[in-house]
């Protein structure tokens, strides 16, 4: 998206916006359909992120300083022990793209899955790349990995952005929809496809990680009609948790969700307390197994980062 011509408030109005794209401390607001101002911030402010919307001082021609967030109705965010990662605000829907190659982590689709189901954003389970699956036996092994998201009522699709994106149209409809996933999964490409101006650059997968960079830098939003948007956001390898206490992990496993206040303490942490209602359904197979270790693996890493922890 360039930076728009039309028409401008003269200097020392104030107006408000959408950031579309976040560059650090630059960012670019939208203040009216194709008008775009190139801003940053004034004083110290932390933590603006695309989606945001925002009151920003026009100060001449194309140039604007942020005063002012307003509130969200979500955010979407990773942060490991040091770092806080903010992606996007005010997304509605989290399409997390996964694919054949590279192959799927399924811990970071737990990892996002949580943090969607705290902020109150819709998950959609979209696999790319499925012209790729041409052997019987490869395409039953990604299916058998998906079938238990699936079960657990998660929506699912399937495509090849390079083929079609048409499945996907109708999901979007309404929706600031944010593609997020491990990098090279084709986020970009499906973006391309549904926004052809966008021309966002796509790498094959080894060129982008050989020098251990993502293709895309850098998050940022297209609108794909006058209700419903799109943000294209750069691919991770990890997916930091520590924003979040054990109440918030437990209640991102959505099949926990009946047994939680079922404990024989209210505090219960579902570790290794006596009459944990949900250490019971584990052992009666009423969990997937990995999920379970999952859910204990991030609140052992709670611990590890909380300054009390020996
Ligand atoms: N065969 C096939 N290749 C695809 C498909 N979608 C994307 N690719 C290829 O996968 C590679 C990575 O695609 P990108 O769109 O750059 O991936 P990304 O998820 O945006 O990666 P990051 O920006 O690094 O997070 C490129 O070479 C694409 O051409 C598809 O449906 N089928
Ligand atoms: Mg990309
Ligand atoms: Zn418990």
């Amino acid at each position: 998206m360039s930076v728009g011509s039309a028409k401008r408030k003269k200097a020392g109005a104030v107006l408000t916006g959408q950031v579309v794209a976040a560059y650090g401390r630059h960012f670019e607001v939208e203040t009216a359909p194709g008008t775009i101002y190139s801003c940053v911030v004034r004083g110290k402010r932390k933590g603006i992120v695309c989606g945001d919307h925002v009151e920003i001082l026009s100060v001449a021609g194309d140039q604007g300083i942020i005063e002012a967030t307003l509130p969200r109705s979500s955010l979407f965010y990773r942060s490991e022990i040091f770092r806080e990662k903010l992606i996007a605000a005010n997304v509605t829907q989290l399409i997390f793209v996964l694919a054949v190659v590279p192959t799927c982590n399924p811990e970071l689709l737990d990892r996002c899955l949580i943090v969607a189901e705290n902020q109150g954003i819709k998950p959609l389970i979209l696999l790319n790349k499925v012209d790729l699956i041409d052997r019987d036996a490869q395409k039953q092994t990604v299916a058998r990995n998906l079938l238990f998201y699936r079960e657990l009522g998660y929506p699912m699709l399937e495509v090849s952005a390079k083929a079609s994106v048409q499945p996907l149209v109708p999901f979007l409809n309404g929706q600031t929809s944010l593609l997020a996933g491990q990098s090279g999964v084709g986020k970009s490409t499906l973006l391309n496809a549904l926004v052809p101006l966008a021309q966002q650059a796509t790498a094959e997968i080894s060129d982008a990680l050989d020098g251990g960079r993502h293709t895309t830098t850098h998050v940022r939003l297209f609108h794909l009609d006058a209700d419903s948007s799109i943000v294209d956001s750069p691919g991770f390898q990890e997916f930091g948790l520590q924003q979040l206490d054990e109440n918030a992990l437990a209640w991102g496993f959505i099949e926990f969700r009946p047994f939680l206040q079922q404990c024989k303490f209210r505090d219960c942490r579902h570790v290794s307390e006596p009459g944990c209602r949900l250490l019971q359904a584990a052992q009666e197979g009423i969990f997937d197994s990995r999920r379970m270790a999952c859910y204990h693996k991030l609140v052992k890493n709670l611990q590890k980062s909380s300054p009390g922890w020996k």
